[in-house]
């Protein structure tokens, strides 16, 4: 069974999921979907490098799943943001609860008691720390596999305590960093984007977000960096000695990457055929198919073997079934796999084999001798680049500037429309009257978007700095 061309892109996204094994989508509650072997094989490979930088400047924890109602309740502007989204957990049993407790949402009122005990003097400073947990909010909107979850599986947050605002502010731009540099590993063109007031998370000062561009045009937040300031301290009352012996109230960050980045790894870069996966997250990176005819079976079987021995310190599949090698190359497209290496009768005689890339059609020709670790490396790197080359293409394709709100309007739904706008909050709900969300100003410009950073504001005409606004997930 084939998959729905991608210009279906949601269809083709459902389809994927299930057919590739990477989600099961038929759990019986709205909005949970469980991890197939091989795509939590790919989990835990996107993961290893979030933990790789994560581990580099901060600490791992594990705080609780259950959050007490009274806690939750504490910041004015946190629990009215999520007070729709909480599932509460009522009773013990058939005993009724004293005290609610609330499923968490995100583990700001659970970490921040206790970093109460924990900061008590400067030399407690600068504090980081991050857990990779699953969270559970009660989403309205549209649920789908990956995207958005009621129960998401793995929520990475970070949170970080500082001495003041711009020691906090200065982390904010490291942990841009951070993220920059994990989407950069995946091959994921992205925008980085300061967001409205009126999105911003709640409890925060102001909120940075790393947004995508899916196949359809809408975007996708796959991340976002929060400035606290000391608004969640004075709650928590989280304070430190400074070495003046006065005290302060300490100012925070936190911020999150969830499973949408497997999400965005899939849609990005997949094709008609299936999953496209950089080298380095590909469950399987290497394939070599036999090419066997009858009687000449021993000479191919003994080349493949050879080839997969001198590329052991990846993970290779000999595949040596049953089926044609017209379904084990559909097979193996499907799940993404970046290297095939074919071998044939005549290839053995020879001492070469046919090598091809999941990303191009064609194929070549190489001697064996010449197939090893550092050839492979090299492919790989080289297989990377085209993938973000190709991404930032099409990404670029579906950005459109646009001289005025309806040249917003007509743009939005297919893609993203970018312009000037000032820091006005009315000329930002005004241009969101053209549909769609204001995503909000660029931090920095990506490479393949081409505009002004500062030009005349769209709606008012005063001086603004470029913006963007699109349909989103
Ligand atoms: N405490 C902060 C930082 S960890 C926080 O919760 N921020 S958040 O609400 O913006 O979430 C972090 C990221 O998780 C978002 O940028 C988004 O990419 C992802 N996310 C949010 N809600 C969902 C959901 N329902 N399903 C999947 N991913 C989600």
């Amino acid at each position: 069974m084939s998959l729905p061309s991608k210009e279906n892109f949601s269809e083709w996204y459902h389809e994927v999921i299930q057919t590739a094994e990477i989600m099961d989508v038929r759990y019986p509650v709205k909005g949970l979907y469980v991890w197939f072997p091989f795509g939590f094989k790919i989990r835990q490979l996107v993961y290893s490098k979030l933990r790789e930088i994560m581990d580099r400047e901060h600490d791992e924890v594990y705080f609780p799943a259950l959050i007490p109602e009274t806690e939750l309740g504490k910041e004015g502007e946190h629990i009215k943001g999520f007070e729709d989204e909480v599932y509460w957990i009522t009773h013990g049993g058939l005993t009724p609860l004293d005290v609610k407790l609330a499923l968490r949402p995100t583990s700001e009122t659970a970490m921040y008691p206790m970093f109460r005990l924990w900061v008590r003097n400067h030399a407690d400073l600068p504090l980081k720390i991050y857990q990779i947990v699953n969270t559970f909010r009660y989403e309205t909107k549209h649920t789908r596999p990956l995207i958005r979850l009621r129960e998401i599986t793995s929520f990475k947050e970070a949170h970080t305590v500082h001495k003041d605002f711009d020691d906090a502010a200065e982390h904010v731009k490291k942990a841009i960093g951070f993220y920059k540099e994990f989407y950069e590993f995946l091959a994921i063109p992205h925008m980085i984007i300061r967001r409205p007031e009126w999105d911003k998370f709640p409890g925060a000062a102001y909120t940075i977000a790393f947004d995508t561009i899916m196949p359809d045009g809408k975007t996708l937040q796959i991340g976002t960096v929060h400035h606290l300031a000391d608004n969640f301290a004075r709650t928590f009352d989280i304070k430190y000695e400074a070495p003046n012996g006065e005290h302060h109230y300490a100012h925070q960050t936190c911020y999150g990457i969830s499973e949408r980045c497997i999400a965005a790894l899939i849609s990005v870069h997949g094709d008609d055929l299936g999953l496209i996966l950089p080298f380095e997250v590909a469950p399987v990176q290497i394939v070599i198919i036999p090419i066997l005819y009858k009687g000449r079976e021993e000479a191919v079987m003994e080349a493949c073997k050879k080839v997969q021995e001198s590329l052991s310190s990846f993970r290779v599949v000999l595949d040596d079934g049953e089926e044609r090698p017209g379904a084990k190359y559909y097979k193996w497209e499907l799940r993404g796999v970046p290297v095939r290496i074919e071998i044939g009768p005549r290839d053995a005689e020879k001492g070469t084999a046919v090598v091809s890339f999941r990303d191009e059609k064609k194929k070549f020709e190489i001697p064996i001798s010449e197939i090893n670790e550092e050839t492979v490396r090299m492919w790989a790197e080289k297989l990377k680049q085209r993938l973000f080359e190709r991404a930032a293409q099409n990404m670029s394709e579906k950005i459109k500037f646009a001289r005025s709100a309806e040249e917003v309007r007509m743009w939005v739904g297919t893609g993203v429309a970018v312009f000037h706008l000032c820091n006005n909050a009315e000329c930002g709900h005004t241009v969101e009257e053209a549909g769609g969300s204001l995503l909000g100003w660029f931090e920095e410009l990506p490479e393949w978007i081409e505009e002004d950073a500062e030009g005349n504001c769209i709606i008012c005409g005063g001086r603004g700095r470029l913006a963007a606004l699109a349909k989103t997930y």
